[in-house]
Formats: structure tokens, C-alpha cells, sequence
């Protein structure tokens, strides 16, 4: 027998769904950074073995209160999930607090597909807040399981994989076997990109850009090795963000174009050229055709 299914990951932002995803796929997919709201659209992650097929999808954290067009996508990927998910997979951060009737708890009650509880960062917390976490949680929701595990130290994943791939109903390959995502190799050289502006600029700066890859050539230094050219734009949404990025004497965007090309060489294995133009586009996150244009 086959089994496949869709195991969706939701939850707030910074709760380790990301981390948890990578964790379980084996792969490094999804950008991870200490800030919330890092993951932006939903990304697949496709883990394949003889027997079965598990289509896992990575999501935005959940935005209670919306504040520009971009957020209100970003929720719509995750309101998405609860149509296709065969199981949800909601990761609570150990000593994250939730009110009875957050929005997150509603849609989980009304959930068709099955809901765990994946209890994230236990590494941090202590013993008597996990067992009330448990409690509290058996009584807001009808759980399918409870995953109390650390993703980042890969503590408790095995087990949760195992639940997963035993709970799958039957079906074919959705994919092919040694596939590992939908998204093309240009996603992930912004994502990169991406993560290394959230890394490097603070306050507003990671909020306020989106990162387009304007071409991606793969070519031969003139010893003969292979060299990917990368030219991006960094969009922001006003001229003195575009500043801040720049920096003093071109100082920053050097510097961000020095972490992000190592980063690149790293995922894509072959000596990089990086080219980063920074460019301004007015309040792009409100503006649908650049929310549109930039996949949202
Ligand atoms: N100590 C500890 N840190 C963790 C664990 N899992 C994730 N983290 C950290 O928590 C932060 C957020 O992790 P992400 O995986 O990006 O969280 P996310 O839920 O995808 O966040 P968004 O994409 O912003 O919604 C990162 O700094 C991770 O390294 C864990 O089990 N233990
Ligand atoms: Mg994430």
C-alpha cells in the first residue's frame, strides 16, 4: 500500500514552523531567522520514501491583526491550508500564551483534517509548563496527538515523523519521488537573499523589502570553473530605506552582498557572482500589482 498526504504546518510567527519543516524534510528549505514573520508565501517540501509520499507545506505565522495588504496575503496562504490539509500540524511554542478564543484556536476546532499539537522549543522551557501546556491544550482542542519536541535540535522529530507517515491516508505520488519542492531554484536565491537583509538591517528594513532575481546565468570563470551571475533587486518602499541599505559609503549593501553570496555558494555549490541594486517602489506592500507581481 501507498500512503500520501498534505501535513500543513501552521501557528504565530517565530513558533519554529520553518525549523520544524527543514527538520522533517532533512533539507534546508525554508529560510529560518530569529524575527518573526520570516516565511512569507506557503512553500512545499516534499519528503518521498518507497511507501509513501508526504507534501508538506511551510506557512506565513499567523498575523492577528493585519496591517497591510502583504499580511492579509500572508494569512490567506495559511487559511488556504485548512482546504487541502489531509493533517494540520499546529506548532505552539513551549511557553507561548494563547486566549480561548484566538481566531488560530477557532479554525483549528472547525478543522476536517486531524489536528496535533507540536509543542516547539522545549529546550527552553521546564517541565511543570509543559505538562500545563498539555492540559490546557486537551481541553481548548480535539487533538489527533501531542508532540512535545525541540526542532532546532531535532529532539522529539523522528517520533512526530514516524505518527505522520503511519496517519497518512492511502493515495498515489503527487510527485515525482526525487523531487524535493515546488518552487524554482530562483525562489530560493531570494529567499537567501532575503534572510540575509532580515540578519543584517533591524527596525522596519526586513518589513519593508521583497527581493526579485532579475537574472541568474550560469557561466565559466576564466579558469574554466563554473560561475553562477546572479543580478538582484532589493525593493523597498522608500528612498531613505533604500539609504539605510545602501549605507555609509556603500558600507552595508557590501556587506549584505558579502553574507548573501557566501550563503549562495553554500546552497547552490559553485563560486557565485552577485550583483544587488536596490530599488524603490512606493508602499509596494499596499500596491496589488507588486503584491501580485512578487507572488503574494
Ligand atoms: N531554542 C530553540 N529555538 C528554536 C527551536 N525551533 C526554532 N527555534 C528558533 O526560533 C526562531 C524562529 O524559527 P523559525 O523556524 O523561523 O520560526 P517560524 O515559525 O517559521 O517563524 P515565521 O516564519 O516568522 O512565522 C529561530 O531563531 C529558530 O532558530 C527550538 O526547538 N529550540
Ligand atoms: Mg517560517
Amino acid at each position: 500500500m501507498h500512503r500520501s498526504g498534505f501535513v500543513n504546518i501552521i501557528g504565530r510567527p517565530n513558533a519554529g514552523k520553518s525549523t520544524l519543516m527543514n527538520a522533517l524534510v532533512g533539507e534546508r528549505m525554508s529560510i529560518i531567522t530569529a524575527k518573526p514573520q520570516t516565511t512569507r508565501h506557503r512553500i512545499i517540501g516534499l519528503l518521498s520514501g518507497e511507501d509513501f509520499q508526504i507534501v508538506f507545506s511551510d506557512t506565513p505565522g499567523v498575523i492577528k491583526d493585519p496591517a497591510y495588504k502583504m499580511q492579509e496575503a500572508m494569512n490567506r496562504f495559511v487559511d488556504s491550508t485548512f482546504e487541502d490539509a489531509d493533517m494540520m500540524l499546529f506548532v505552539v511554542g513551549a511557553d507561548e500564551e494563547y486566549e480561548d478564543d484566538d481566531p488560530i484556536v477557532q479554525q483549528l476546532s472547525n478543522s476536517k483534517a486531524p489536528v496535533y499539537l507540536i509543542l516547539n522549543k522545549i529546550d527552553l522551557s521546564d517541565q511543570a509548563t509543559i505538562i500545563k501546556q498539555i492540559e490546557t491544550w486537551q481541553n481548548r482542542l480535539n487533538l489527533a496527538g501531542i508532540f512535545p519536541i525541540a526542532a532546532l535540535h531535532k529532539q522529539g522529530t523522528d517520533g512526530l515523523l514516524k505518527t505522520v507517515i503511519e496517519n497518512l491516508p492511502e493515495g498515489p505520488a503527487y510527485y515525482p519521488k526525487d523531487q524535493l519542492t515546488d518552487r524554482p531554484e530562483r525562489f530560493f536565491v531570494s529567499e537567501i537573499i532575503r534572510e540575509k537583509i532580515l540578519e543584517n538591517y533591524h527596525q522596519e528594513i526586513p518589513y519593508s523589502v521583497e527581493v526579485g532575481v532579475e537574472s541568474f546565468k550560469e557561466t565559466k570563470t576564466k579558469k574554466g570553473d563554473d560561475l553562477i551571475r546572479i543580478r538582484a533587486e532589493i525593493y523597498v518602499m522608500r528612498p531613505t530605506q533604500k539609504s539605510i541599505i545602501i549605507g555609509k559609503g556603500g558600507s552595508s549593501i557590501k556587506q549584505l552582498g558579502t553574507d548573501a553570496r557566501k550563503a549562495l555558494e553554500t546552497f547552490l555549490e559553485t563560486k557565485v557572482f552577485l550583483d544587488l541594486h536596490v530599488k524603490v517602489r512606493d508602499n509596494w506592500r499596499d500596491d496589488d500589482q507588486w503584491l501580485k507581481r512578487f507572488g503574494y
